[in-house]
């Protein structure tokens, strides 16, 4: 059969534009904003951008009028639901620079949104600043007004709305970063300051970046995810995503140019979403790293297998109700131990191939809110930290070292290119691991101070390397009675 035919129902200028279409912004905020559509008829609709990236799924999704699939996949029960919010798609390679700047700078234009990954945000993940030897600031820095970063398009379209007189927009961070908005927020005046002092002053008086807490599981796609939705559907969509039923999204109510009622599918709008985002960066995202490079050394290829293995699992619920939950301002309406729970079920979902490797990705800037703040936290109250100097351990053997049989692991990293250097100059393993502990992107003062810390870090860096990433685990999850 052909392909889907559904037209999107709305013709208007799209109030939002968003930067990064990847996996997930097809499967959260676009899908809710079609919702939004189906129950309001609202004419809140996306133009999306890719600045990085292949140009084929830009190419793909206009050959489907912007309209895709997306499956929510459970344990044991699937649904199909067709997203036609997103009007119009762009990339720099295939519609110049300028077509895109000047979306970003249309009058009509309220909310920025971004799902850019980490480290989109080129800042320095243990302070959350602006990094100024990044190499895309730095190249932005020469020529304000032919930006590559997302930071560069965004302060180059707001200086053009200014010169214009027309109203400044929302941006809206939908990123896993701890304060996503106000590490926006840095970044952008951080670059803008080094570029014209003036327009600083004006993204500070008139720019809003709310917070926003995201959540659901859309692992990359593969070819089989692909053609399984093919078969549910009857026709090909190449723009199609799976991913599980769950989806949350908490959003801080600050929008200086309008907002969509996405509280009326499901979103909720709140004064203060930092106590969300906390929870779900330590317990989810925090969970997902540790399984990710323990789980992917011991030689598992999905999250569903390494929480099926019992010690993973034990391991797992100690690492979240015992080190980071203490660390937690928890919401008033939440039960940690059932939202832990429900961690698990989802990690559990089988249906989902969402693979350990895809996760191990860009730690060094995933390492700071998962790991490294509860670190500093839990010993500043004397509470343990063994999990989570072994899923530091695991990190590092990770990113210098071997998987439990010896194979050598690709590692997907902006710091790639140091991890070579570690590995190629070190001489002995203790050697390599105080190298990467030293690293102050990552780890900050309180974490290299602490000799303590960091010699029980390296103990178990070295076990892994010895015995196993599987044996340590096994080894420490045998001493845990989780009645206690
Ligand atoms: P993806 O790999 O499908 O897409 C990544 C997107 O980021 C692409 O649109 C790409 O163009 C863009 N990008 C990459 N580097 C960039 C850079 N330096 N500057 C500007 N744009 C850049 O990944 P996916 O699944 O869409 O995830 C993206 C982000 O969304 C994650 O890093 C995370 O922060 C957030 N997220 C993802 C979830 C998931 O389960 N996939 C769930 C919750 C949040
Ligand atoms: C994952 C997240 O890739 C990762 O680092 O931990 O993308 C995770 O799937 C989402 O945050 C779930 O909401």
């Amino acid at each position: 059969m052909s392909k889907i035919n559904i037209k999107p129902c709305i013709t208007n200028k799209p109030k939002i534009i968003h930067i990064g279409l990847g996996a997930f912004h097809r499967a959260h905020q676009a899908l809710y904003t079609s919702e939004l559509i189906d129950k309001e008829k609202t004419l809140w609709s996306i133009s999306s951008i890719n600045l990085f990236g292949s140009v084929e799924l830009i190419k793909e999704l206009r050959q489907q009028d912007n309209v895709y699939a997306v499956l929510e996949r459970g344990s044991n029960r699937e649904q199909v639901k067709i997203s036609k919010s997103i009007t119009h798609s762009l990339h720099p390679l295939l519609d110049g620079r300028e077509k895109v700047l000047e979306t970003l700078a249309d009058v009509n234009t309220a909310i920025v949104s971004l799902t850019i990954t980490e480290k989109g945000y080129c800042i320095e993940p243990s302070s959350g600043t602006l990094d100024t030897n990044n190499p895309l600031i730095q190249d932005d820095l020469k020529s304000a007004q032919s930006p590559k970063s997302a930071i560069g398009y965004i302060v180059e379209a707001l200086r053009l709305r200014k010169e214009r007189q027309r109203p400044p927009f929302t941006v809206m961070s939908c990123d896993n970063i701890q304060s996503n908005g106000d590490v926006a927020r840095k970044a952008i005046l951080g670059y803008a300051k080094l570029v014209d002092s003036e327009l600083y002053e004006w993204i500070q008086d008139h720019v809003t970046f709310p917070n926003t807490m995201v959540d659901r599981i859309v692992p990359a796609v593969t070819p089989e995810t692909l053609a399984y939705i093919e078969s549910k559907l009857g026709y090909a969509d190449h723009c199609a995503i799976a991913c599980e039923p769950f989806r949350q999204w908490v959003i801080e109510d600050n929008f200086v140019n309008g907002r969509p009622n996405w509280n009326e599918v499901g979103a909720e709008f709140v004064e203060d979403v930092i106590p969300y985002e906390q929870m779900k960066l330590r317990m989810l995202n925090g969970s997902h790293s540790f399984l990710s490079y323990l789980g992917y050394l011991s030689g598992y290829k999905y999250i569903s297998e390494v929480i099926d293995d019992k010690e993973f699992l034990k391991a797992t619920l100690d690492f979240m109700l015992a080190e980071q939950a203490p660390t937690l301002n928890l919401p008033s309406e939440v039960n940690i131990e059932q939202y832990a729970k429900l961690l698990i079920e989802r990690f559990s979902n089988n249906k989902l191939q969402h693979a350990t490797s895809q996760i191990a990705t860009d730690g060094s800037h995933k390492l700071p809110p998962r790991f490294c703040e509860s670190l500093i936290y839990n010993r500043s109250k004397r509470i343990q930290t063994h999990w989570l100097e072994l899923g530091i351990a695991a990190w590092m053997n990770y990113v210098i070292g071997t998987d439990d049989d010896g194979n050598s692991i690709e590692v997907n990293d902006p710091l790639s290119p140091i991890f070579d250097s570690i590995k190629s100059d070190c001489k002995s393993s203790r050697d390599s691991a105080l190298a990467l502990i030293n690293l102050e992107c990552i780890f900050n003062e309180s974490i290299t101070n602490d000799t303590e810390l960091v010699n029980n870090i390296i103990e178990k860096f070295i076990s892994i390397q010895e015995s196993g990433a599987k044996a340590t685990l096994y080894r420490m999850a045998n001493k845990i009675d989780l009645n206690q």
